[in-house]
């Protein structure tokens, strides 16, 4: 299969995160996306080619057009106001606050398009961005011209991010633009299937009230797991949409019997909703040695997730999420590649 790659990733580097109290270096490194670009070409995946530039009509189809319009403003207003370091929100319209209001100033309007500090960004962030979303729409070209999958390292990840909001690395939403452009290129049902660690409640919410694209997702509970306010199991879609969500909260310390059970339920549902493609939402921080995680499936598992999704013989993009284990995430990545393609010793 075919890898897409953009060198801008590189240019959104040295964020900082907040996290147990602490402000550290961020997990969301750029090293990841070289790891697992090193490891596409160490397995001899395929070619691995640049993406081609795209408009932003395809992001304005699953975001709102401010919010898409906002984010290439964000540095050089954050630079203009005479700020440094790197740039968050940190106040949210929360209950009991005006959301539909946009305050004029940098900090509140990064946190009017936020839910979280999770997204911050440096002088190259936009470039990076848009190269992730160049890199999606290019390897769905692939797949909408026939070849069976592709393969998106996209880097910054996309599914925290909703309709009109940024939050937990995640800016645009490369799966969900992906999804909605095979609808707009005729695909008639596409399924997303989520399988980053974290629950993918951008791609959730921006699908929720249609019937047209199906959304699964597998992920840590949200009673104890980031992001906390989506991801329960009685979230199954609303109006023309109910049924169309599904959701596999799973507990601290789920490994391969649980989680692999859950994939197979999750591809018998997908099975039944018959896609014409589909679309996986692929972290691999569902691994045991992932920092900010704690799900224990192994190497060794990740060949099984590829294999089981290549068994519904769908037409299928693979689009990178999460894993921050940056020196396995390249194997754990390509691992469910190359299970895809049966190729158990490449
Ligand atoms: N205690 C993705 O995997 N911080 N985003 C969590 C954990 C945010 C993850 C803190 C994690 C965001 C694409
Ligand atoms: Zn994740």
């Amino acid at each position: 299969m075919k890898t897409i790659f953009s060198p801008l990733h590189a240019g959104h580097a040295g964020q900082v995160e907040l996290i147990a109290g602490a402000i550290v270096p961020g997990f969301e490194l750029p090293s990841r996306a070289e790891y697992i670009r090193g490891r596409v070409e160490s397995e001899r995946l395929g070619p691995i080619l640049l993406p081609a530039e795209h408009e932003l009509t395809a992001a304005k189809r699953v975001h709102r057009a401010d919010y898409i319009d906002f984010l290439p403003t964000v540095w050089p207003q954050w630079e203009k106001s005479g700020r440094s370091g790197c740039a968050f929100g940190f106040t949210w319209p929360t209950r009991g606050l005006r959301g539909d209001v946009k305050p004029r100033s940098i900090e509140a309007q990064l946190g009017f398009y936020s839910f979280d500090a999770g997204a911050t960004f440096m002088k190259g962030t936009w470039e990076a961005i848009k190269s992730s979303y160049d890199v999606a729409l290019t390897a769905a070209g692939l797949v909408q011209g026939g070849e069976r999958s592709a393969f998106a390292l996209c880097r910054p990840p996309g599914h925290h991010a909703g309709a009109a909001f940024m939050g937990g690395y995640c800016f645009i939403n490369n799966a969900a633009v992906a999804a909605q452009w095979f609808r707009d290129q005729g695909a008639k049902k596409v399924s997303i299937l989520d399988v980053d660690y974290h629950h993918g409640n951008g791609t959730q919410e921006i699908f929720y009230e249609r019937a047209d694209v199906q959304v699964i997702n597998l992920h840590g509970d949200p009673m104890t797991e980031y992001p906390f306010f989506l991801g329960h199991a009685d979230e199954r879609g609303a109006g023309e949409g109910d049924g169309f969500n599904i959701n596999y909260p799973m507990p601290f310390g789920t490994a391969w019997d649980a989680w692999g059970s859950a994939l197979d339920d999750a591809c018998a549902r997908l099975a039944a909703y018959a896609p014409d493609v589909v679309v996986v939402s692929l972290g691999v921080d569902t691994f045991e040695k992932d920092p900010i995680s704690k799900f224990k499936l192994k190497t060794e598992d990740y060949p099984k997730i590829g294999a089981r999704i290549a068994k519904l013989g769908l037409p299928t993009l693979f689009v990178m999420e999460g894993g921050y284990a940056v020196e396995e995430i390249g194997i754990n990545a390509v691992g469910v590649l190359t299970g895809f393609e049966g190729r158990r010793d490449p």
